[in-house]
């Protein structure tokens, strides 16, 4: 077993997991895969960044401006090691995860997909993942198509396996592990399956590269999204991977300052990626503390992470069955993060309502997947999502609550 780490240190690096909650309790929280939270060295990055250096990049020789663009592109290097891409080249900054997907749709897609095309989706996607397509789809006149589930909430490859090899598939899009179910999808296995048919893949990786050693070039990947605010780095920056050669020939999305490499009143010519893809003043100090984020990750220990949060999931997802009137929704063999259920006789927003009055932070609705909890025929679930600084007493404790909620409201 993975050594791991002692996670009462681990929290005394993250300032805000010690602050008070109006219930007068400990602030228990549990909404991790919404966001995470930040380490003081991710906020002291961003902080000297705007207190020591701040100036545009990529432009001016002074030296503010070298120091700027020297800090903005180590962090886009730390990221390159943090995925295992095998260029500096492959990382494009995004605002997001959803920003980097709608780069796919619109850059890529747009230039690639037109009627009898296939796009290929499954029903566990975020919606970040689905309304673009659906976008695309609407003007490009393409087809989308969405693989549904097993009853445990795992991927149904045989229907996912004709999907893809059914129809004229030129892309696979989905979630690497789902912000719902938790599951954990498998990625290298479908992108061989992609690769076979001709058609490339697309992985959303905004609920696993906190959470697991994330290698792109050993998954296949030939897109790979994710955000920094759910890796303890900052919200407003995010990342979009992809692999030289398709980045190489894709069009670019925005149109702007700093993605050409010259500009006449009749066309322009574009700067290689990923420059082609980030036009205007990007977010520097985010990617300064993505950067730091990513180190942090690293120095943890990615392999312990994973041994952590994997353990704590489980612990929830066991505790948690153990309650009467309480049903998970969802059972994969393989559980990473997130962990939904209902509570019999109590809506979803009651059910947060009543652990946040105990100092308990859980989210509650459809978590942005409405299509998956229609196909549970389910409006609503809650959700606890655990991270790399949750404990077994903070498991514990929404145990406790949820127990004494039935008990009293029941
Ligand atoms: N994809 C997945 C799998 C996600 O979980 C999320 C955010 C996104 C994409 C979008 O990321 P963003 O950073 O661009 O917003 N998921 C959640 C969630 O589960 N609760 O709040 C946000």
């Amino acid at each position: 077993m993975t050594a791991m780490y002692d996670v009462e240190s681990v929290r005394a690096q993250f300032p805000i997991l010690s602050r008070a909650h109006q219930s007068g309790q400990p602030l228990v929280y549990l909404d991790n895969a919404a966001t995470s939270q930040k380490p003081e060295r991710v906020i002291d990055a961003m902080t000297r960044y705007y207190r020591e250096y701040n100036s545009n990049v990529h432009r001016g020789i002074h030296q503010l401006s070298e120091e700027a663009t020297a800090a903005y592109e180590g962090a886009r290097k730390a990221v390159a090691r943090f995925i295992n891409a095998g260029s500096w080249r492959e990382v494009v900054f995004t605002r997001g995860t959803t920003e980097a997907l709608n780069l796919v749709a619109y850059a890529w897609g747009r230039a690639n997909l037109g009627p009898g095309d296939r796009v290929v989706s499954t029903v566990m996607e975020h919606h970040a993942n689905i309304v673009p397509w659906q976008l695309l789809a609407a003007e490009r006149g393409f087809d989308l198509v969405f693989a549904p589930l097993t009853p445990t909430g795992e991927l149904d490859m045989d229907a996912l396996t004709a999907l893809v090899s059914g129809g004229r598939t030129r892309m696979l899009t989905v979630a690497h592990v789902s912000n719902v179910l938790g599951t954990v999808n498998p990625v290298a296995e479908l992108a061989e399956l992609a690769h076979k048919h001709g058609a490339l893949i697309c992985v959303d990786g905004a609920q696993a590269v906190s959470h697991q050693p994330v290698d792109v070039q050993a998954m296949g990947a030939d897109f790979y999204a994710f955000s920094g605010h759910k890796m303890c780095g900052p919200t407003g920056i995010g990342v979009l991977y992809g692999r030289r050669a398709v980045l190489d020939a894709t069009p670019p999305f925005m149109g702007g300052g700093d993605m050409i490499e010259t500009v006449a009143l009749t066309g322009s010519t574009f700067v290689s990626p990923p420059y082609k893809f980030e036009a205007g003043t990007p977010s520097i100090a985010e990617a300064v503390g993505l950067g730091e984020a990513a180190a942090f990750l690293e120095e943890l220990g990615r392999e312990p992470i994973q041994a952590h949060v994997e353990l704590l999931t489980d612990y929830a997802t066991e505790r948690l069955s153990t309650l009467p009137g309480v049903s998970l929704v969802g059972s994969p063999r393989t559980r990473s993060g997130a962990v939904a259920f209902t509570v019999e006789g109590l809506h979803a927003h009651d059910v947060a309502h009543w652990l946040d009055m105990a100092g308990i932070a859980v989210r509650a609705g459809h978590h942005c997947a409405m299509p998956l909890h229609t196909s549970l025929n389910l409006t609503a679930s809650s959700r606890a999502s655990v991270a790399l600084y949750t404990t077994v007493a903070e498991i514990d404790a929404l145990v406790d609550r949820l127990a004494l909620v039935q008990k009293e409201l029941l």
